[in-house]
């Protein structure tokens, strides 16, 4: 075989193959440890950053009175739209306010000047009808002038309102005006397919209890869901037959790897954490249950399924009216 014939993507996800390493070392650089048959079915995986990317975003209110954010003029959603970086880009977001309130983009997690920090108090907010142009900036990590360590961007954060209801945005991010944020760092493995599920008071991504939201996947979709919590309530977040590591990416890097591996998590308001699972990975198709596991609010409704087909569509014993069946 030649190994020429591959493309450097796949090069380095064969690095990553081979020594269970998400390695960065190789990649790009057209040496690889190992091109074999697998190097087709190999995830593909995040390039270096550097980029200046450009976005529009609109904050919204939808037909149903809640509010959200969304990359076009009258397709607000809730959660907002899925930003994604790489460490080392530079974001300018032109941010449309078309409520009839004052309203904010406040993000965490990336680098911003004070005059980007969508807060009243020191006047980074939009006022009805304005516009204002946002610029968020990521660095990989790396050392110090003194020596010591410098975390970089890349994690699974978050962006919300700050200003509507009151000067945190209690009522902005209660009405829906919150989304995700990834930054991913070179190497860092691809998802499939990507869920956002926000736990925000009682509700989870503000539907009400007992209606999901479900989320659709195939058995060996590699799933990335970002978790995010806002309101008054700490919550557990927990998945059915699968599992995850407890760090920055939700996946171990190799054998030695002391990442706690778990099902359920402990999350209060404002966190974000990420994970990546193998859709029915060692245990099949099915309408698996996600949910939080405080025991009244899951009897509450805040539970929805992951609804894994068979590659022939089928979800193996998943009855629509029945329990958890809320479709
Ligand atoms: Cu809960």
């Amino acid at each position: 075989m030649d190994r020429r014939s591959f493309n450097r993507k796949v090069l380095a996800g064969s690095a990553v193959a081979a020594t269970g390493v998400t390695s960065v070392s190789l990649a790009g650089n057209g040496a690889p440890a190992a091109a074999g048959p697998l190097a087709a079915t190999l995830p593909r995986t995040a390039p270096a950053g550097g980029k200046v990317r450009h976005m529009k975003l609109y904050a919204e209110k939808l037909a149903d009175g809640q509010l959200g954010y969304g990359l076009e003029k009258g397709k607000p959603t809730i959660p907002g739209p899925m930003i994604e970086l790489n460490e080392g880009d530079t974001l300018h977001i032109e941010f449309e306010n078309l409520l009839d309130v004052a309203v904010s983009l406040h993000v965490h997690g990336v680098d911003f000047d004070i005059d980007n920090d969508g807060t009243k108090l020191n006047r980074s907010h939009v006022e009805p009808g304005a516009t204002r142009t946002h610029t968020w900036r990521t660095h990989a990590p790396g050392r110090r002038a003194d020596g010591t360590w410098r975390a970089g961007s890349a994690g699974y954060w978050h962006y919300h309102d700050h200003v509507v209801g009151t000067d945190h945005g209690t009522g902005g991010i209660r009405k829906g005006l919150y989304g995700p944020l990834v930054v991913r760092r070179k190497g860092d493995i691809l998802p499939d397919k990507q869920f956002t599920v926000v736990f925000n008071d009682m509700t989870i991504n503000n539907k009400p209890g007992h209606t999901g939201p479900d989320f659709k996947a195939t058995v060996g979709d590699r799933v990335e869901i970002v978790m995010i919590t806002h309101g008054e309530y700490y919550h557990t977040f927990h998945i059915h037959g699968h599992r995850w590591a407890d760090n920055r990416t939700g996946l171990l890097t190799g054998p030695n790897d002391p990442s706690r591996v778990i099902d359920n998590k402990i999350t209060g308001p404002a966190d974000s954490f990420g994970l990546q699972i193998i859709a029915g990975e060692g245990v099949g198709a099915g309408a698996w249950m996600y949910h939080c596991h405080v025991q009244s609010h899951s009897d509450m409704g805040m539970a929805g399924l992951l609804l894994i087909a068979k590659p022939d569509g089928t979800i193996p014993g998943h009855d629509p009216g029945g329990p958890g069946g809320h479709h």
